[in-house]
C-alpha cells in the first residue's frame, strides 16, 4: 500500500509537472479508492478457523503461462489458504475477484504495468517465490483468479473457483 501510495504520488506530480489534465479514472485518489471495493469473492480468512490447503503453481514458459490447477469447487464458507508457487523466470500475481473487477483492474494495470498488488485478495510473488493468502468464501457464485500484468491474463494466467 506504502508503495502504491508513493507511485501514484509520483505520477500526481508528474502529471502537474507537465501541466497535463488529470483524468478521473487515473487519479491517484481513484487508483487508491478501488481497494477498498474489491472483495467480491468473499472476505480475509481468520488463521483461528479450519481452513482446506490448496496449491497452486504459476508457470510461464514459450508462449505460455498458467496456473495449476486452474479449477477449484469450493463450499459456500469454507476457508481456503492458497499456497502460491511461482516456479516461473517472470513476476506473476494471484488476484481472487469477481470477473468484472477483475477486467477493471486489467485496464487499469495496463494504464499503470508498476501499479502493485498488495491487497488481502491477492498477491504478488517474484520468479521462484512462494506466498500464502488465507479467504473465505462467503458467497457462492464463480469468480476468477488471474494474473494482471500486462500480457499474461491473455496468455492463460486465469482461473475459475466455484463457490456452492
Ligand atoms: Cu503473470
Amino acid at each position: 500500500m506504502s508503495r502504491r501510495l508513493a507511485v501514484a504520488g509520483l505520477s500526481l506530480a508528474a502529471l502537474l509537472a507537465a501541466g497535463l489534465p488529470i483524468y478521473g479514472g487515473m487519479s491517484p485518489i481513484g487508483a487508491v479508492a478501488h481497494t477498498g471495493s474489491t472483495f467480491a469473492a468473499g472476505e480475509p480468512g481468520d488463521a483461528k478457523q479450519p481452513f482446506r490447503v490448496i496449491e497452486i503453481t504459476m508457470t510461464d514458459g514459450p508462449g505460455t503461462m498458467s496456473y495449476t490447477p486452474d479449477k477449484i469447487d469450493v463450499r459456500r464458507g469454507e476457508q481456503v489458504k492458497f499456497v502460491l508457487k511461482n516456479t516461473g523466470y517472470l513476476p506473476h500475481e494471484f488476484l481472487l475477484d469477481s470477473f468484472e473487477n477483475n477486467a477493471k483492474h486489467k485496464a487499469e494495470m495496463a494504464k499503470n504495468p508498476e501499479m502493485e498488488h498488495e491487497e488481502p485478495n491477492g498477491k504478488r510473488l517474484e520468479p521462484k517465490k512462494s506466498a500464502e493468502l488465507l479467504w473465505r468464501f462467503t458467497k457462492s457464485g464463480t469468480f476468477e483468479f488471474a494474473c494482471l500484468i500486462p500480457g499474461h491474463y491473455e496468455t492463460g494466467m486465469k482461473g475459475i473457483v466455484t463457490v456452492k
